[in-house]
């Protein structure tokens, strides 16, 4: 198939707010640069709900959307050093180009090699790889992993242990990742009091994660009760429902005085920003940081009084927790393998690919944490 277009299935987005659609798309091979990739497994994120949805002021269609797959290299284009035929790797919606300011700085592990080109959803030399009768179909993060067949940039991709099953570290793509960075990548958590708010895939992560490092206390904050088992399964110490408080008490307040003063760390995993600011304001004063982990909608902005800040609250943000993913994911997938890192346990729903809308409905259940499909 190398250097043929290849015909094969994909879940079509036509518009915002448009259900999926299964359509037989042409996949380009890769050109110079490019990795062309069989997708054998992807997790459903909140994230491709959002720009299905139409709330993502970067969305664009019609689009393959996906960004939380695994697979196997089908082919490479000229000059692809980094992986080869028949390795299994994880696409990356943050790339990793090692030359630009960015990954040079040592402080950050957004990329700008590809950055430009992927939000306006083509391939770096503005073209895209996806057409069905010719019409070009947009890429999306990347990544499109929601296709049997994908094309990205050699820096968006990585190797990775071909003993790990695709069809859980696929979840390695995004969500697991995010929160495992989010968490080990800011020191001092160890010891210190955390509060998460939302208990999806995320913020189940970040407990997890923050219970791995040895915070103190775990506090988890859902509007859903059912998180709760959730949250305590994943290694909360406690757990608090917003929606259950005393008429007129604010989340923030309630926190502040269970913890004697507030958090030493607070998550926002909702994508609220009402609950952003709550996150914020539930930090202790001198020295809590609050990070912001879920995505906003269109429109929306954050606010709080700055006095909030000038006693000493840090408001901060991540995107794919901090990690650089050539570098860092080979690690994580060998720290599923040895049992530090859970990941099979988030896995609550399958799907094929002919009926991953279905998945879309799952996510909205609440019983689900991550859908997998089959591809
Ligand atoms: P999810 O929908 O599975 O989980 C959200 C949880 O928040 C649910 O359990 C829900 O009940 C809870 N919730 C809703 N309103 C709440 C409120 N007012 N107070 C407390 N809890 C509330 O979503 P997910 O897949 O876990 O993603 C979470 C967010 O993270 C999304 O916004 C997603 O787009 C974003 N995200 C960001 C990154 C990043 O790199 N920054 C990566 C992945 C996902
Ligand atoms: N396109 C949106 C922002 C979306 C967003 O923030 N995406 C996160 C990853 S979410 C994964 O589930 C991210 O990586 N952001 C950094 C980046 O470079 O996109 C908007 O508001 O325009
Ligand atoms: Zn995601």
């Amino acid at each position: 198939t190398a250097g043929k277009v290849i015909k094969c299935k994909a879940a079509v987005c036509w518009g915002a707010g448009e259900p999926l659609k299964l359509e037989e798309v042409e996949v380009a091979p890769p050109q110079a640069n490019e990795v062309r990739i069989k997708i054998l497994y992807t997790g459903i994120c909140h994230t491709d709900e959002y720009t299905r949805s139409g709330k993502d002021p970067e969305g664009l269609f019609p689009v393959i959307l996906g960004h939380e797959g695994g697979g196997i290299v089908e082919s490479v284009g000229e000059g692809v050093t980094s992986v080869k035929v028949g390795d299994h790797v994880i696409p990356l919606y943050t790339a990793e180009c090692r030359e630009c300011k960015f990954c040079k700085s040592g402080k950050t592990n957004l990329c700008g090699k590809v950055r430009m080109t992927q939000g306006k959803g083509l391939m770096p030399d503005n073209s895209s790889r996806f057409s069905i009768n010719g019409q070009p179909i947009h890429h999306f993060m990347g990544t499109s992993t929601f296709s049997q067949y994908t094309v990205v940039a050699d820096v968006s991709v990585v190797a990775v242990n071909p003993k790990a099953p695709l069809e859980k570290v696929c979840l390695l793509g995004c969500g697991i990742t995010t929160a495992w960075g989010s968490v080990v990548k800011q020191p001092g958590i160890t010891g210190s009091t955390v509060a998460v708010f939302g208990c999806g895939a995320i913020g189940l992560g970040v407990v997890a994660t923050s219970s791995l490092v040895k915070a103190s206390r775990v506090i988890a904050v859902d509007t859903n009760p059912d998180k709760e088992s959730w949250a305590r399964k994943f290694g909360a110490t406690d757990f608090v429902n917003p929606a259950k408080l005393p008429e007129g008490t604010k989340i923030q307040d309630y926190l502040v005085e269970l913890t004697d003063g507030g958090l030493d760390y607070t998550f926002d995993c909702t994508g609220n920003v009402h609950v952003m600011r709550a996150a914020l304001e539930a930090c202790h004063k001198g020295w809590g940081v609050s990070t912001i982990i879920g995505v906003a909608a269109a429109g929306q902005e954050i606010s709080t009084r700055p006095f909030q800040l000038v006693t000493g609250r840090t408001w901060r943000g991540s995107a794919f927790g901090g990690v650089k993913g050539r570098t860092e994911l080979p690690g994580l997938v060998e720290d599923y393998l040895s049992g530090k890192v859970k990941v099979d346990e988030y896995v609550t729903h399958h799907r094929t690919l002919a009926d991953i809308y279905e998945g879309f409905y799952d996510m909205h259940s609440g019983s689900c944490i991550r859908c997998v499909v089959d591809m």
